[in-house]
């Protein structure tokens, strides 16, 4: 049989053109067309494709995407054609659910316009993709995930891998993914990839629905050919709105900011999503309204700015928090307030404070009983600024002064955390943060999200730049780091940004959770900075264990003793060799001033490089501040342990402390 040609063909009596290709060559010819615009700029929606291959998407997307022409990854956006259409870059990926991290690293530095699809085989493969999805989903970044399915038609079941469920025979494995994405579909039909295709790009370009999207493919149908209609993959361009505020949820927002004496502003993810940095810089010089920031939102004024009061919450700076407890007014832009943020409902103590929410969701609008502003962060803030600017509005200056005041005090808790007094001792972990914040600028991008790194640089680090701090905090998943800093250096290189320092810090527990995508920084030649900072477990657990009762259980990295404990000596793992093992360059150091050489040859290395340091359990003076807020984990109501006992009185007050906001 000679190849079937992929090129159009008219109908007869004059019918639309079709084209007929297999339903997986028609969904990759479909999303090589696709592009997302807003603000004048155009940006392609699905410029890469990930894959790891095996029954389910080998002999169709697999294949497909060979047809689509592949080229280098340098080509990312690149709009040359191929006999089907522009081509589609492939990413070859280890584990499925680093995939989806490397695509949401991507996704959000490329600011949500541009975003990357992820193909599975079915079964194992496909089920890898669960952890990414929620965390895509939480942090409202898009990707499209592509896992292979089961036959639509059957002819043999169960196929290799197919879990049967013997109540229901629709159901496989791949209905996992639908509560952690914000569109599934199954596409059982060819002609069905019509409109679960189309409304997969409105989800993925829609600011307030974004997440994970899914659209499970059966391994027949993607194989399976069809007469699309050549309409289909005409060039498709979805704006990405930025929605103005209600007439009369303005009125009421400007009231309340009017009225208010000890307004806060909490900065969330929502400020960066919405590239609306400028606009709240503007805000505040107008309002001077004091700016704490969420983990997603650290970075929306830089930290030298005089209106910037650092994190808030249960990881924040003395200075927010006090505002916090203060305030009469809080102005949410762009945030889902978490437990984090609101120390379990007990951060924000003034009997009068009102809640004032701008989002893009009326779901997180109307959080903690708001006076809602529905709208883009951007366009909302605009809106707020002139309807002020009116009005003359700006806060007392005693007000002002109070936490310019506190800010210079917290800052000197930083200095406190981050002096290194003695170049030969073995540092403590903010005293490497302290090292990393002496040799940074406003380039280099810094990634993390589990351990006790991300209350550190909560707390602590002094952001440079809006897209300086990518902390992964509202899934906070171990093993997010190394594949994201992928994600984020492919989106540096898109953006024309090539040479960006990009660092992934990670603890020696999250190391071992997912170093496996070193091999793809390699393989690729992407200069991935790593620092592993070691300390044996989990000692962020292993801080929290104790405060609630629970006596360091399981937190250490030890061999096991006599009675079965883990109190034996530190295992004998050496991650710095398992880098190496992977291809990295390693660096290893001992001694402050030995991290200190290290990290500086690390940032100026051209290719992967890691720096792999031991790190002290810190002493007063040289660990991070202690937290200045609460966090609500559960203790133990009955123990025969006198730890738990303790904790749970401690708890019982705290409990006491919390308020519903209604
Ligand atoms: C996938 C995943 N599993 C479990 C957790 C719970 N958890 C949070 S931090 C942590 C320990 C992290 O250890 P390490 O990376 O060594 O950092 P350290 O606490 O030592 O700073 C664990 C188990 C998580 N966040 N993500
Ligand atoms: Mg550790």
């Amino acid at each position: 049989m000679s190849p079937t040609s992929p090129t159009s063909r008219t109908g007869p009596r004059n019918e639309p053109p079709t084209r007929r290709l297999t339903t997986a060559q028609a969904l990759v010819a479909f999303l090589a067309r696709q592009y997302t615009e807003r603000d004048g700029r155009r940006h392609r929606l699905i410029s890469a494709t990930w894959g790891i291959f095996g029954h389910g998407n080998v002999a169709g997307i697999g294949q497909a995407l060979v047809e689509a022409g592949n080229g280098s990854r340098k080509r990312n956006g690149d709009h040359s054609v191929t006999r089907t259409g522009p081509r589609m870059p492939y990413l070859q990926g280890r584990n499925e659910q680093a995939m989806v991290h490397a695509a949401v690293g991507y996704a959000r530095q490329s600011g949500r316009l541009s975003a990357h699809a992820v193909t599975t085989s079915i079964g194992p493969g496909a089920t890898n993709l669960v952890t990414g999805a929620a965390l895509a989903t939480i942090n409202h970044l898009p990707v499209l995930l592509l896992p292979g399915d089961t036959f639509a038609t059957r002819p043999a079941d169960p196929v290799l891998q197919q879990l049967e469920v013997p109540y229901a025979g629709d159901v496989s494995v791949n209905d996992c993914l639908r509560p952690v994405s914000r569109y599934f579909d199954r596409v059982t039909r060819p002609e069905a990839l019509i409109p679960a295709a189309l409304q997969a790009m409105r989800v993925l370009a829609d600011p307030a629905e974004t997440g994970a999207v899914t659209l499970a493919l059966p391994q027949d149908v993607q194989a399976e050919a069809y007469d699309w209609p050549e309409e289909f993959f005409a060039e498709r361009v979805w704006r990405v709105r930025r929605p103005a505020p209600d007439t009369a949820e303005l009125e009421a927002a400007v009231r309340a900011v009017r009225s208010a004496r000890r307004p806060l502003i909490v900065a969330g993810g929502g400020v960066r999503h919405s590239a609306a940095e400028e606009t709240l810089a503007a805000f505040t010089a107008a309002t001077r309204i004091p700016v704490a920031s969420t983990q997603a939102g650290k970075g929306a004024l830089r930290h030298d700015h005089p209106a910037d009061v650092g994190g808030i919450g249960h990881t924040g700076t003395a200075t927010a928090d006090e505002l916090a407890r203060t305030a009469d007014l809080v102005i949410g832009v762009g945030t889902r307030y978490t437990d984090f943020t609101t120390a379990s409902g007990t951060l924000f103590e003034n009997p009068a404070v009102r809640f004032l929410n701008l989002n893009i969701t009326g779901f997180d609008a109307h959080k903690l009983a708001a006076l809602p502003l529905v709208a883009d962060a951007r366009t909302g803030l605009e809106a707020l600024t002139s309807a002020l600017a009116g009005r003359g509005y700006r806060i007392d200056p005693a007000y002002e002064t109070e936490y310019t005041g506190a800010k210079e005090a917290w800052e000197e808790q930083v200095e406190a955390s981050f002096t290194t007094p003695d170049l030969t001792a073995r540092p403590t972990q903010t005293q490497v943060l302290g090292l990393l914040d002496t040799l940074v600028t406003e380039e280099d991008i810094l990634i993390n999200a589990a351990g006790s790194l991300p209350g550190d640089l909560h707390k602590l680090w002094r952001t440079r730049s809006r897209d300086q701090y990518h902390v992964e905090y509202g899934y906070s998943c171990m093993g997010y780091e190394i594949p994201a800093a992928i994600g984020v250096l492919l989106a540096t290189e898109a953006q024309g940004h090539e040479g960006r320092p990009v660092w992934a810090l990670v603890g020696d527990g999250t190391y071992l959770m997912n170093p496996t995508e070193i091999v793809t920084a390699v393989q690729e030649n992407l200069p991935l900075r790593l620092l592993i900072l070691q300390n044996h477990g989990y000692a962020s657990i292993g801080g929290l264990s104790e405060a609630v009762g629970g006596e360091r259980f399981g937190t250490a990295y030890r061999h096991r003793d006599p009675d079965g404990g883990f109190t034996g000596p530190p295992l004998p793992v050496d991650l710095a060799a398992n880098a190496a093992s992977l291809g990295m360059r390693v660096l290893r150091a001992t001694t402050v001033d030995d991290l200190r050489k290290a990290l500086a040859e690390a940032r100026s290395a051209e290719g992967p490089t890691c720096v792999y340091v031991e790190t002290e359990t810190p002493d007063t003076v040289s660990g991070p501040p202690p937290a200045q807020a609460w966090w609500d984990v559960p203790v133990a109501e009955t123990a025969s342990r006198p730890a738990a006992v303790t904790a749970r009185e401690e708890y019982d007050r705290r409990v006491a402390a919390r308020r519903h906001h209604l």
